[in-house]
């Protein structure tokens, strides 16, 4: 226990709000209250948080310099291992601000992959985040060794140095293999899937996949749903392989599959969608996604539209959906938008679950 207390990293977390900014960038007291609460899965305590509020970002550091000084006493004054920066940086601005901080920085995106990188536990799933990381780190490469040929003729101070190009040159080489040949695999394995679901197809086995923003409940709601025992824990991204499991849908229905995905967040990095197509491609052929919304969550209405526009951008935005309404029994009395297409459950304590049961198998069988 107290070797693992020490390994705990320290993080100052910092982001911006800037009015050239597109809303969805903006940084708030909410998406910063997430950011720590990646940071903590990632195993970093924060420190401190500071918010930024300007007209537009600092072309080179991203962050006005008052405020840049301001993070700069805190990793002194207590002793930070990082800065984390919830927006996304680019390679140029994220080496600016760890030479004026000297320490690592670390944007939104590349926390999300350090998790992802952690956590994926299946031959699959290592293989969407490697491909994922590759390709966020090779403008990284590049940036680096445009930065280095800058200082050319200026010697850089020891632990600054990096490759030299003739180095770089093979990375990025060795990289855009990498790459292929990930490309490649994951390929093998789209093909692999889609086999199994004209099998399933075949059989006429009827398809539903949980989806939702990270620890809205969609594995807690699985084992309820099938009386499972996967893992279902109280941290972001518990969840990053898909696991299927069978329901029996009683008397009128037959069996269908209900299969668990990786949760959505804001500002999900490009390159995690891209990677992770090979598995949430299976939203495409579902015949019905259940949408698990956190209504405890303070800023739940804006988790389920972050979802619902992921849902869209992976070509699933017409398949039949249902919002379940989850953590009914922690949440403060909301007047729900009810419908149809909706049911509110407690996963937890069963509450709703037989009418969740009767809504799949209505829209499932008729
Ligand atoms: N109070 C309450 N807590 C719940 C309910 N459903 C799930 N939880 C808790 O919420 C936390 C997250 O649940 P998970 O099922 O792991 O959520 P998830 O959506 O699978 O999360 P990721 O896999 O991380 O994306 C756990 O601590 C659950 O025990 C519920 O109905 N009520
Ligand atoms: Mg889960």
């Amino acid at each position: 226990m107290q070797d693992l207390q020490k390994k705990r990293e320290r993080a100052v977390l910092a982001g911006l709000s800037a009015t050239s900014m597109e809303s969805a960038e903006r940084s708030t007291e909410q998406s910063m209250d997430e950011l720590s609460a990646l940071a903590d899965t990632a195993g970093a305590d924060t420190v401190a948080m500071i918010l930024q509020t300007r007209q537009s970002p600092e072309p080179r550091t991203f962050l006005g310099a008052g405020k840049v000084q301001e993070i700069k006493e805190v990793v002194i004054n207590a002793e930070c291992d990082l800065c984390i920066i919830d927006n996304e940086l680019s390679p140029s601005q994220a080496r600016a601000l760890e030479e004026i901080l000297g320490v690592r920085v670390l944007d939104r995106s590349g926390l999300i992959l350090d998790i992802f990188a952690q956590r994926a536990a299946t031959k699959e799933g290592r293989l969407q985040v490697e491909l994922a990381q590759y390709n966020y780190l090779l403008p990284r490469l590049t940036g680096m060794w445009t930065h280095l040929k800058r200082q050319a003729g200026t010697s850089a101070p020891i632990g600054t140095r990096g490759p030299g190009e003739t180095q770089l040159e093979t990375d990025r080489r060795h990289i855009r293999r990498r790459i292929q040949k990930l490309e490649e695999e994951l390929e093998q394995v789209r093909r692999v899937r889609s086999t199994q679901r004209r099998r399933r197809e075949k059989n006429a086995m009827p398809m539903v996949a949980l989806v939702g923003y990270t620890n809205a409940g969609k594995s807690t709601v699985l084992n309820s749903l099938t009386r499972s025992d996967i893992p279902a824990n109280n941290r972001l991204f518990d969840t990053l392989d898909t696991t299927t499991r069978r329901l029996w849908m009683g008397e009128i229905g037959r069996e269908v599959l209900l299969s668990d995905t990786v949760g959505f967040i804001r500002k999900l990095p490009t390159h995690l969608i891209e990677a992770f197509k090979a598995t949430l491609e299976e939203l495409q052929y579902a015949d019905l996604l259940l949408h698990v919304i956190d209504i405890s969550a303070p800023d739940w209405e804006e988790q389920a539209a972050v979802t619902d526009a992921l849902i869209e951008q992976l070509g699933a935005g017409k398949t039949p959906c249902l919002r379940v309404y989850n953590k009914c029994d922690a949440a403060p009395l909301t007047i729900l938008p009810r419908s149809r297409d909706s049911v509110s459950i407690s996963a937890r304590t069963g509450e709703g679950m037989e009418t969740l049961r009767e809504k799949i198998a209505e829209v499932l069988h008729g």
